[in-house]
């Protein structure tokens, strides 16, 4: 394994040659530094006040939010945009069991967030005393690597090694420190950051993949988001011309492959373009780039089964227990996106040159222009004061900046969005994952902004997640974060209600909502706050709100339309075998 030290993110060694003196606070706020922190996430607590307390002196922002599972999305969304660790820190107990979910999520993001998790004091844990629980389990299995701080004059060591950890193995990873652990004081060492160097994957398989893919009559790449990750669009790019291949997005990274080039076909999954599925259905030859395959972002789409069974699939991922996982493979690169793709590129010039295949450019021109007329005759009528959530999605993608940050939630509204989000420019797309949790998008968002303030940040929100992040407006006006949320106020919890519609005779148990004003609410907690009830309106509300540079929601006014559920691969007609129950089976079983 190759080390590098990242000369950029050195502070400056405390003493010549030797350890420094101090407390196991300033060890930890120093560790921070060395790795190159300016930005942290949470909510204050007794537990590490002792180190908090230095963060203004060391130059670190501390981000005061309304929620740590927030404060963990925020982090999740900033290391994103970002490239660099997201850090979020909390009370013992509450305050890190708050974290779970975020940090679950960030596990399927691939983002590495930092969790520092102080704990119940170390001479008093296990005596049931107060906010205790055992912090490690909880995290055993959404974390790449845990660490409990055993000594005091471990500090900087351990803490070090977590951050190494979460970006060489690109996932979320914990810090837990009993409280009284940052008291006392020893001689440290600041470690500096330990970086490996990624490589593009063994000679043979690379040579293996570019005579494949020389020899393939239809070749098709599928730019996944280890190519936005390892900064490979540049580098898709030049590999997709040379083969003329196709590229499909996979599923959730319609930034993997800017949506204006000829060769870009859209994104593959739900709600995903037809264009792309039908393209990748005539490969005999997919380069699956930076991607792990995942089962849920290859499911049968607006009645098309498109992965092609019988084609040759050469996957490239940095994790190599994910080759061939879900799908069988032909090669599999264990490799970084970005490297691999400019090896392959050098070893299919050596074989001779490739000639542009204009047949194929001219095929993806043709499907991409069929599924956008066909996307646009799509029926999503307007009611008097409610857009059509179609309608509202096209007029948002009309009026998107070019460098907007978007995030989008789980809901229906913000998964039919899938259809109309394109992006020229990498990271730009923050999509909840694979962990899909309601409430993702808005904190992710802010996190985004707080990372890049140049860069406008979206977040899609359906109302029912509304309900579970309005309360970091609060952050936003409080810290200056000017954030943008879409409330896609359809009330209802519309993406469960779809299934209800299908499957359990419109039978709506907890599905109808019931909502306030949002863009009152907003008002009244220090933000600006627009509602949109006209299709018309809505480009403007959005580019007013990027130009106030001030937190804002919109409170998008939609009609109850639903889009194709989620899940039709999970759902079986409901069976009631008592009498009491038999009127709530289906037909077919009554
Ligand atoms: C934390 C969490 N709770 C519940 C769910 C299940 N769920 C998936 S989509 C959805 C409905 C989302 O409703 P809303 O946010 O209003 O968006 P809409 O579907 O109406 O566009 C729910 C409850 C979930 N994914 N995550
Ligand atoms: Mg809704």
């Amino acid at each position: 394994m190759n080390i590098m030290v990242e000369p950029k993110n050195l502070v400056k060694a405390p003493a010549a040659g030797g350890k420094t003196r101090m407390t196991p606070s300033e060890a930890f706020v120093e560790t921070l530094l060395a790795q190159g922190v300016k930005d942290t996430f949470g909510i204050v607590g007794s537990a590490y006040m002792d180190a908090h307390d230095l963060f203004p002196l060391a130059g670190i922002r501390f981000v005061s939010v309304a929620h740590e599972q927030n404060a963990a999305h925020m982090a999740d969304g900033y290391s994103r945009v970002t490239g660099k660790h997201g850090v979020c820190i909390a009370q013992n107990g509450p305050g890190i069991t708050n974290f779970v979910t975020a940090i679950a999520a960030a596990y399927w993001a691939h983002s590495p967030v930092v969790a520092i998790t102080p704990e119940s004091g170390s001479l008093t844990m296990g005596l049931g005393g107060f906010q205790e629980t055992e912090q490690m389990p909880i995290f055993s299995k959404i974390t790449k690597w845990q660490v409990h701080v055993n000594s005091p004059l471990r500090m900087a060591e351990l803490t070090s090694r977590a951050f190494d950890i979460a970006m060489n193995e690109r996932g979320p990873v914990q810090v837990n420190v009993p409280r009284d652990y940052f008291y006392g004081e020893g001689d440290f060492d600041i470690p500096q950051p330990q970086r490996v160097e990624r490589a593009a994957g063994g000679p043979d398989t690379l040579d293996a993949a570019a005579r494949m893919l020389a020899k393939a009559k239809f070749p098709v790449i599928l730019s996944g988001g280890g190519v936005v990750m390892a900064n490979g669009v540049k580098e898709c790019i030049a590999l997709a011309e040379y083969l003329t291949a196709p590229v499909v997005n996979s599923y959730l990274h319609n930034d993997s492959f800017p949506a204006s080039h000829p060769l870009c076909c859209g994104p593959l999954g739900y709600q995903g373009s037809k264009a792309a599925m039908k393209l990748i259905a005539r490969a005999d030859v997919v380069l699956a780039l930076g991607s792990r395959l995942g089962p849920f972002g290859t499911l049968p789409q607006h009645g098309l089964d498109y992965w092609p069974k019988d084609a040759k699939i050469i996957q490239v991922d940095s994790d190599m227990r994910m080759l061939g996982l879900v799908k069988k493979i032909s090669v599999g690169i264990c490799g970084d996106a970005r490297l691999a793709a400019v090896e392959l590129l050098e070893r299919l010039k050596a074989q001779g040159r490739l000639t542009a295949n204009k047949q194929r450019i001219a095929q993806v021109k043709a499907e991409k222009e069929a599924w956008k007329e066909e996307l646009a005759t799509w029926p999503s009528p307007n009611e008097k004061g409610r857009v059509g959530p179609r309608q509202a999605l096209a007029a948002l993608a009309r009026a998107m900046p070019k460098n907007a940050m978007v995030s989008t939630d789980i809901g229906n509204v913000c998964s039919v969005a899938n259809s109309y989000l394109h992006f020229e420019m990498a990271p730009s797309f923050l999509a909840a994952m694979s962990f899909g949790n309601c409430g993702y998008s808005y904190p992710a968002a802010i996190g985004a902004k707080v990372g890049r303030p140049d860069r406008p940040a979206i977040a899609y929100v359906g109302d029912g997640a509304w309900g579970m992040s309005l309360n970091e407006v609060l952050t936003c006006v409080r810290e200056n974060i000017p954030a943008i949320a879409v409330v896609f106020n359809n009330g209802q919890w519309g993406a469960e209600k779809k299934n209800q519609i299908d499957y359990f005779e419109k039978r709506y148990l907890g599905t109808n909502l019931k909502n306030p004003n949002f863009a009152d609410v907003a008002e009244a907690m220090g933000a600006n706050g627009i509602t949109v009830d006209h299709v018309d309106e809505i480009g403007d509300a959005l580019r007013g709100a990027v130009r106030s540079n001030k937190p804002t929601v919109i409170n998008m006014m939609l009609t109850q339309e639903l889009g194709d559920p989620f899940r039709r691969d999970a759902f079986r007609q409901p069976r009631r075998l008592l009498q009491k129950y038999r009127k709530y089976s289906a037909k077919e079983f009554r």
